[in-house]
């Protein structure tokens, strides 16, 4: 049987449902400063998260709807500027207070963490997005708690690629079988199933109708003891709330 060692986490839609209520909101806001006529709406923001990282996604779209200027020789200058407002809106945003960790995240946190396990985040965000938001719902010691961060342009290729995962796996000097993972998205879990780790996935408002083949467990949420989460594992229809009995149990069962 294997022990679990440590939990790596997803950030946006895991932690919180960052897009939704931050991401698409920041870059609406930098588009508005930039005097861009652009605006994502829910849908086309939705259609857009296929695309992984707000600069990548930035050109997706720009390529969408002017594909001539955006292969032209100030591209590459508008997106990094049109990004650097759109971090800037999302971190005020968020250190405002304006947005939540998920139910559950921060009790399966404190609980991992206090019987030793370590924490890491795996992610494709911007790395001052994730500062400001694991100080927001977890206080100054928030970024403490955590082993390893390995976020945004760490590695040169982002999810669905598994090179964060693996980029966190060697500075923890763990095997992927003594790790989970937690995931929200298609593209996440391609990510964590690449690096060989298994993974839990909390499905958010973005991702529900997504297929997740090969995940170990398919949730709604991590669920608290007053509001359960449930899906399936396996096959098996799932209720309840994910403690570390829970996580070993499923990992021992693989
Ligand atoms: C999240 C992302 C991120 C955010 C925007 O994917 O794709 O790019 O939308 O952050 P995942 P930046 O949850 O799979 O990590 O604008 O800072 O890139
Ligand atoms: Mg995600």
């Amino acid at each position: 049987m294997n022990t679990l060692q440590a939990l790596i986490f997803d950030v946006d839609g895991t932690l919180a449902e960052t897009e939704r209520d931050g991401h698409r909101i920041a870059f609406n806001q930098a588009f508005a400063d930039a005097g861009q006529d652009w605006h994502w709406d829910m849908p086309t923001y939705g259609r857009l998260l296929a695309i992984t990282g707000g600069k990548e996604r930035l050109l997706a779209y720009w390529k969408e709807v002017d594909p001539q200027a955006a292969r032209g020789p100030d591209a590459a200058a508008l997106i990094a500027e049109l990004h650097r407002r759109k971090t800037a809106h999302y971190v005020r945003l968020v250190a405002d207070g304006g947005i939540a960790l998920r139910p559950g995240v921060r009790r399966l946190l404190l609980e991992a963490r206090d019987a030793g396990l370590r924490l890491a985040i795996a992610t494709t965000t911007t790395p001052d997005n994730v500062e400001a938001l694991l100080r927001a719902t977890l206080g100054a010691n928030g970024m403490a708690m955590f082993a390893c961060i390995g976020a945004g342009d760490a590695v040169p290729r982002k999810k669905p690629d598994p090179g964060i995962y693996t980029w966190v796996l060697e500075r923890l000097r763990l095997d992927p079988q003594q790790c989970l993972a937690f995931e929200d998205s298609a593209n996440g879990l391609r990510a964590a199933l690449g690096a060989g780790l298994p993974t839990v996935i909390t499905t958010g408002s973005y991702t529900a109708g997504e297929a997740f083949p090969g995940a170990l467990a398919l949730l709604d949420g991590l669920g608290e003891p007053q509001a359960p989460a449930s899906g399936h594992v396996g096959r098996l229809a799932w209720t309840g709330c994910v403690d570390l009995a829970t996580l070993q149990d499923w990992i021992g069962a693989v």
